[in-house]
């Protein structure tokens, strides 16, 4: 059923395609491509081809690939893996999908129709590179480097986004994976003890694993699991927190069907029974604590009755939750989360789970924080340059920061209110890099605004997906099957078991195929174009990989020889650094005007007859990167919304019901999804996976699937520490046939 509608609305969009876009009809015929991997019966040609990493998604498990005839027909893990092993999950094995996909792009071309609704003109490289080299270079001379802004993410954006900030010099960028993502978390981190935490909690020896937010087995990150995984065999206690029955809460002994935003609350109620009860670690904040009596004094009005109160919990679960984290004691993972980019509050919860894994002493010991000592390989780049003239929009006129505590690069707010404004001055060049801003960013009228206003916009990626739509001149990378790359390095996965570390440069599966280029090749090319052909760092993007292996004693060849990946003697990762220190207050927040200790700013709710969006990852997809790939449209076509089966009762909604969207600001999604009715979620909130309803139609299996989370997220709210994106404060409604239903939120 699901294929067949997925191969009717294939014909019936590529049909369309065809129509509004004759020239993507051209590109179709003269590619030849098939979606089959398999070759027709035969003589068989059978190798294994080792050194893939996989991005599916930016975990970069390890792969060999199995060809046939040449052609890449399945991916598997490395057997050799000390990280993710054999397994690889549903993306990583349909990688296989986007290598062949018909749809991807395979040509430079260039836009002869209007940005947002594009005519396709098939290009030479020449032409491309002298087109983007000139336009860059204009936007350079006559507004200077900050006139030029960037919106990168994965591997291959790194080697161009240092480009574009070290060598040209602009400030402006704007990275997916900090300013909506994890950036908080890395800067609240750093502010309590120093160190950006990644997830590096040691779940498998873990008594108690205590997770807000983040769903494993929905977001997948394969070594991350299996250490998850391993802590539930050996009988971790678990702790979720989540507005929904995700499939960690159906794991969980404890789930704390937590009032959304209100995460704070909850957590400073925990640690100030700690406090009281004197049922935290008193010999380790003697240790490494600092600012602890300040810190208890800020707290100490969080009561469990009043944090119950606030989170819509009762008071008796939220001490069960402190008595089982203390009872277990140093043993427990206090899990950093990952997507943190909440509600503009966020840089507060962020700290108070950093201070709560000091009070319970859980750093550096067995089943707590413990950061994997990585191998070092070397990191070959554009080399920084002086640019005084340059200007950081996260400097005010007093040259103090506006977000003192912001991620490396620039909050996307500051980029995009400086380009529609011109002030304090103008930004007409664009360079997309891997990301999809259109579907990433809250505010897609506003960032369709700031690209419409541009001199000129240039994207480069793999598929035709939203915001190819408004590059003028658009490049086609090849993909991670097919090029060398940064090089993975990492621990074994379970870490205290043996300490080992391993190297992995990313190796090419295939050869390119197509017109496609790599990340070394275009930059470069651009590079010279715009007048810094003397700082080219290397010619290929293979030097730039042996020089980094060099570092480490090694060469693409011996790794190959090895099968793909290194593996080395590791260190203790339960070593405490010298001057480990817990800042419980800390005075250089206070000093710049924020709260010095975890402080709870409540978030608005929800208007009457409306619910509040929340959105998550779905297993089988990556965002909106994978949307077009035929396993995983198969798999799952569509992001069903989730309502509470009570109110659908209210509402007169069933299962399968086919609904759309209105928000507060009176915006009406584009297309529709079905109801899912279940007990497993709070009243207060619907819930949506992200990625869905692609609005381009070169995107012939994907597009107009599902309903797109970001078009409804109108309202913009800001981390005012971190100015990052705060993407859960928007609210909706439904529309069935036509009429609006309102939720009824407060029955
Ligand atoms: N509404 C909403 N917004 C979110 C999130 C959410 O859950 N909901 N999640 C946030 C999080 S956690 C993150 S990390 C960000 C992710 O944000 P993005 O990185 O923007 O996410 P993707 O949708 O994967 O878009 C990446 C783009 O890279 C392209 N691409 C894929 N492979 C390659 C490649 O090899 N080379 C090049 N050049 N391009 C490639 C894809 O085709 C796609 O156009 O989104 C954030 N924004
Ligand atoms: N399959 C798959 N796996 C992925 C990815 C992917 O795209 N696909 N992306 C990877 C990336 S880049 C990231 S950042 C991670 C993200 O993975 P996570 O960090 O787990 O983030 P989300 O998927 O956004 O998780 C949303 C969860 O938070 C809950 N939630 C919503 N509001 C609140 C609240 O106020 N309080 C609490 N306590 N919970 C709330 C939602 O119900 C949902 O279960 O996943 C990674 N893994
Ligand atoms: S978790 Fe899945 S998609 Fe991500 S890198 Fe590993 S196999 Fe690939
Ligand atoms: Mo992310």
């Amino acid at each position: 059923m699901a294929f067949n509608l997925t191969r009717r609305k294939f014909l019936q969009s590529a049909s369309l395609a065809a129509v509004a876009l004759p020239l993507s009809k051209v590109i179709a015929s003269e590619t030849g491509v098939t979606r089959s991997p398999l070759e027709p019966a035969g003589s068989f040609k059978d190798e294994t081809v080792v050194g893939g990493v996989c991005e599916m998604c930016f975990w970069r498990c390890q792969l060999v690939g199995k060809k046939r005839n040449d052609r890449l027909v399945k991916l598997e893990g490395n057997p050799k893996s000390i990280d993710n092993g054999t397994s690889i999950c549903a993306r990583g094995n349909a990688g296989i999908q986007l290598l062949y996909d018909p749809d991807r792009l395979k040509f430079p071309l260039k836009n002869v129709g209007e940005r947002g609704k594009p005519k396709w003109k098939k290009i030479s490289w020449k032409e491309a590179l002298d087109e983007c080299g000139s336009k860059l270079k204009k936007v350079n001379e006559t507004y200077g480097p900050q006139g030029i802004c960037m919106f990168p993410h994965g591997s291959t954006a790194k080697y161009p986004m240092h480009f574009f900030e070290r060598t040209v010099g602009t400030h402006n960028v704007s990275e997916a994976s900090f300013f909506q993502c994890r950036g908080i978390r890395d800067t609240a981190y750093l502010a309590t003890i120093g160190m950006a935490p990644g997830e590096n909690v040691d779940m498998p020896n873990a008594k108690a694993i205590l997770v807000l937010g983040g769903h494993f087995g929905e977001n997948i990150h394969i070594s991350h699991i299996k250490r998850y995984v391993k802590g539930l065999q050996n009988g971790a206690k678990f702790i979720v927190v989540d507005p929904r029955y995700s499939a960690s809460a159906a794991k969980s002994d404890i789930w704390v069907k937590i009032k959304p935003g209100t995460d704070t609350a909850f957590l400073l109620a925990i640690m100030n029974y700690l406090v009281t009860t004197k049922k935290y670690d008193a010999d380790f904040i003697d240790e490494y604590g600092d600012g602890f009596e300040e810190f208890t004094k800020a707290i100490q009005g969080w009561s469990l009755e009043r944090a119950a109160k606030e989170c819509d919990i009762p008071a008796a679960q939220i001490k069960e939750v402190a008595i089982m984290l203390a009872e277990n004691a140093p043993n427990v993972s206090i899990h950093p989360g990952r997507h943190v980019s909440w509600y503009g509050n966020d840089f507060q919860r962020q700290r108070a789970l950093a201070c709560l894994t000091g009070l319970l002493g859980a750093y550096f010991v067995k089943g707590g924080w413990v950061p994997a000592k990585g191998p070092k390989v070397g990191k070959i780049s554009w080399a920084k340059q002086e640019h005084e003239a340059a200007h950081n929009l996260n400097m005010n006129e007093d040259e103090e920061m506006r977000y003192p505590f912001t991620p490396p690069g620039t909050p996307t707010e500051l980029i995009r209110d400086t380009a529609l404004s011109g002030k304090p001055y103008p930004i007409k060049g664009c360079v997309i890099w891997g990301q999809n801003p259109i579907q990433t960013i809250p505010g897609q009228q506003k960032m369709k605004d700031v690209l419409k206003q541009m001199d000129f916009v240039m994207c480069v990626d793999v598929m035709p997906t939203d915001v190819t739509m408004w590059a003028d001149i658009l490049l086609p990378e090849v993909s991670y099957l097919e090029r060398y790359d940064l090089i993975k390095t990492g621990t074994q996965w379970d870490f205290s078991e043996k300490q080992q570390q391993y190297i992995a440069p990313r190796m090419p599966l295939m050869a390119p195929m197509f017109e496609r280029k790599d990340q070394v090749y275009i930059t470069n090319e651009i590079a010279k174009r715009m007048g810094y052909e003397k700082d080219i760092p290397v010619k290929t993007i293979e030097e730039m990989v042996e020089k980094n292996l060099a570092v480490a004693g090694l060469s693409l060849a011996q790794v190959r020889a090895e099968g793909g990946i290194h593996i080395q003697a590791g260190k203790n990762p339960y070593q405490m650094p010298e001057d480990f220190e817990v800042l419980f207050f800390n005075e250089d927040i206070a000093d710049v005007g924020f709260p010095g200790a975890p402080t709870y700013i409540p978030v608005k709710d929800s208007p009457a007859g409306f619910a509040r969006l929340i959105y998550g990852r779905v297993p089988v997809h990556t965002f909106n990167r994978t949307q077009n790939n035929v396993w995983l449209n198969n798999a799952m076509p569509s992001n069903p919304v989730w309502l509470n089966d009570e109110l659908a009762t209210k509402m007169g909604l069933k299962d399968g019901d086919v609904v759309g969207f209105i928000n507060q600001d009176g915006f009406k999604s584009r297309t529709t999804t079905t109801v899912k009715t279940t007990p497993g979620i709070r009243k207060d909130v619907v819930y949506m996976g992200h990625g869905y309803g692609t609005a381009n139609p070169l995107m012939s299996v994907a597009v107009d699937a599902g309903v797109d989370d970001t078009s409804l997220m109108t309202k913009i709210t800001l981390d005012p520490e971190t100015g990052a994106h705060g993407m859960r404060n928007n609210f909706v409604k439904f529309i069935k046939d036509g009429n609006i239903i309102d939720i009824p939120t407060s029955a």
